[in-house]
């Protein structure tokens, strides 16, 4: 499909400035696993301190790639099934908005003054700019969505009696759960944090501030997870040479993420005394069956996947996993992603030790964490958005893909990179190693008192990991800038690979309408929060005033300084 140069060029403007910044959050990866493995034993290098590179780490990769991302492939879906454009003028304000919050939050965290990581845990302070930024961020987002919102209205009308492209109504799914989660974080930031930051309000309620965060965290990852299953459901059967199994699956997936994609936030406060036990225990339970729709998924996915092996000629129960295309450089947006799905099915399995209450004590706050959240957002998500960017960037441009076949080992030898880096976090986990710890300046020291022998090989798997990665995401660089600067070849379009279906199913219309879901939706979010918000302002005993990371004692106001 041809796409008008306008919004062509924002597209590529949203994939262009963050795999820009990525350049810096990957860096930021390796320094990590260098401080940890205590190869150096130092609080900064180049000038910048370790929780400044962890927070721009944490910062560009989950939250301002993922967000880029999301709109940019968002834009390109809606354009591709609905064969209608979005609107110029709210596609540049959701990307001015966009990059001018990114700047500010850059600005903060290169400057210095926003060092309190992906998560920004009050009584943490950062520059209010930092807040503003992330703010804007998210802002940016949601006028590109609304915009969808009345280009599928339209859509709709038109077509009443036909199912939603299942791209089409993914994106819509991901993009409501997005809006409802942010609300809590743009109440957290602009009524609690900033005005606490600019020293208006003295202290803040930190307990209450967490639980807003998690009310947004958690349906976060599935914001990034979304688009990855979008291309698994929708791309990847066609690239295997084969049909998706089952579309009605897809949907049933899409709807129970919309109902319990947030409800479920407080699994990552099981250990904050401010929370009751009735409530830790009605969102763990919630927790599983956000599960269910990846086990779906799983389930689906793998069907379409055996049909395309033995069309082409797999016998025996696994000789179609080898009949697959994997190392074929004209499909190979399908090495990044069965590799994203193989590294989910370990994700998962350790999202579900995380789940369970009894576990969760063992590994909360250790390195387990990082293993567990490098093989989802590092695994289906990032090889999703890696694939998809150069795919779309080639064609969006009509220029070749540079160095073909590098592009093709990319996703093997970050999966390679992955599996080792996160099996040192999880060993070390188990073993007590914390995460968010520069480890070389203490434990990982042998001058230190503090040196822990135990933790030697966990990180060292660490360090062997995390330069696999370092290396394939310089590969992926080198691709990804190659491609962009090379001449074109070809009409710029944007034409994504369509899996037919297996079977023609029934249309179902409850699952091709939003009002119910999104009503239910409301009811349980209720029910799940209302309780922990309560116990936030009910169990808190003291609010908190700011601090910085470099200082265990509470900052001063000018006043109690005289
Ligand atoms: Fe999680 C912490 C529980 C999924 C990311 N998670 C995190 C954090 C991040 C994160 C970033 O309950 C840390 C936050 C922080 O900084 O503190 N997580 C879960 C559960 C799931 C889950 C139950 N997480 C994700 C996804 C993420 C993500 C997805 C990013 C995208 N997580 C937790 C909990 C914590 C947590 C606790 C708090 C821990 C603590 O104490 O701090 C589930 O959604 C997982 C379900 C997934 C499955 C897997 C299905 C498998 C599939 C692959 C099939 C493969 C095929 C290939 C078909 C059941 C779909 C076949 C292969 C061939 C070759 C043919």
């Amino acid at each position: 499909m041809h796409i008008s140069k306008p919004i062509r060029n924002i597209i590529l403007i949203e994939l262009f400035v963050p795999v820009l910044l990525l350049t810096i959050g990957i860096y930021h990866g390796l320094m990590q696993v260098i401080y940890r493995a205590g190869v150096i034993h130092q609080s900064s290098f180049a000038k910048l301190d370790y929780y400044q590179g962890l927070t721009l780490h944490g910062v560009i990769n989950a939250i301002v790639l993922t967000t880029f991302f999301a709109v940019a492939f968002g834009h390109a879906t809606i354009a591709f099934h609905l064969k209608k454009e979005p609107n110029y003028k709210a596609s540049m304000l959701s990307l001015c908005l966009m990059v001018g919050g990114t700047l500010m939050a850059a600005w903060a965290m290169l400057a210095g003054k926003a060092s309190v990581l992906y998560t920004f845990y009050a009584p943490l302070k950062a520059h209010p700019l930092f807040y503003l930024g992330t703010a804007l961020l998210i802002v940016g987002s949601w006028v590109a969505f609304f915009d969808w919102i009345t280009i599928y209205s339209k859509w709709k009308k038109d077509n009443s009696e036909v199912n939603t492209p299942l791209a089409v109504l993914g994106t819509l799914i991901n993009f409501t759960i997005w809006f409802v989660c942010t609300l809590a974080v743009a109440y957290e930031v602009l009524v609690l944090l900033i005005p606490w930051s600019m020293g208006w309000t003295p202290t803040v309620n930190v307990s209450l501030t967490r639980t807003l965060f998690w009310f947004f965290g958690h349906a976060l990852v599935y914001f990034w997870l979304l688009p990855a299953y979008i291309m698994f459901y929708t791309i990847l059967p066609k690239l295997a040479g084969g049909k998706l199994y089952s579309e009605l699956a897809g949907r049933i997936a899409f709807f129970v993420f919309l109902l319990l994609s947030i409800p479920i936030g407080v699994h990552h406060q099981f250990g904050d005394p401010a929370i009751g036990r009735g409530i830790k225990l009605t969102q763990g339970i919630l927790t599983f069956g956000v599960a269910v729709p990846s086990f779906i998924t799983a389930f689906t996915i793998a069907a379409s996947l055996e049909y395309a092996g033995r069309k082409r000629g797999a016998k025996g129960l696994w000789n179609w996993v080898w009949k697959l295309p994997f190392f074929d450089k004209n499909v190979y947006l399908f090495g990044y992603l069965i590799n994203g799905l193989i590294l989910f099915i370990f994700g998962g399995l350790t999202g579900l030790v995380n789940a369970s209450y009894s576990l969760n004590n063992v590994v909360h706050n250790t390195a387990w964490i990082p293993g567990h959240f490098h093989l989802t957002v590092a695994g289906p998500v990032f090889l999703a958005i890696l694939g998809m960017s150069i795919f779309m960037s080639s064609q969006l441009t009509g220029k070749k893909i540079f160095l073909p076949k590098i592009n093709t080992i990319v996703p093997y030898l970050w999966t390679v990179g992955v599996l080792i880096f996160s099996t040192g976090l999880m060993w070390g986990g188990l073993l007590g190693e914390p995460r968010r710890t520069n480890l070389g300046l203490t434990y990982l020291n042998p001058e230190s008192e503090l040196y822990n022998p135990y933790w030697v090989i966990t990180t060292m798997l660490g360090l062997a990991g995390g330069g696999i990665m370092f290396t394939a995401g310089l590969l992926y660089f080198i691709v990804f800038f190659g491609t962009f600067l090379s001449k074109r070849t070809a009409e710029p379009v944007i034409d994504f690979p369509i899996s037919e279906v297996y079977h023609t199913e029934k249309r179902i219309p409850i699952f091709d309408t939003f009002r119910p879901w999104l009503v239910a939706m409301a009811v349980i979010l209720f029910m799940a929060y209302l309780p922990a918000i309560m116990d936030t302002l009910n169990n808190n005993r003291k609010n908190a005033p700011p601090y910085l990371p470099t200082d265990p004692t509470p900052i001063m106001s000018t006043s109690e300084k005289k």
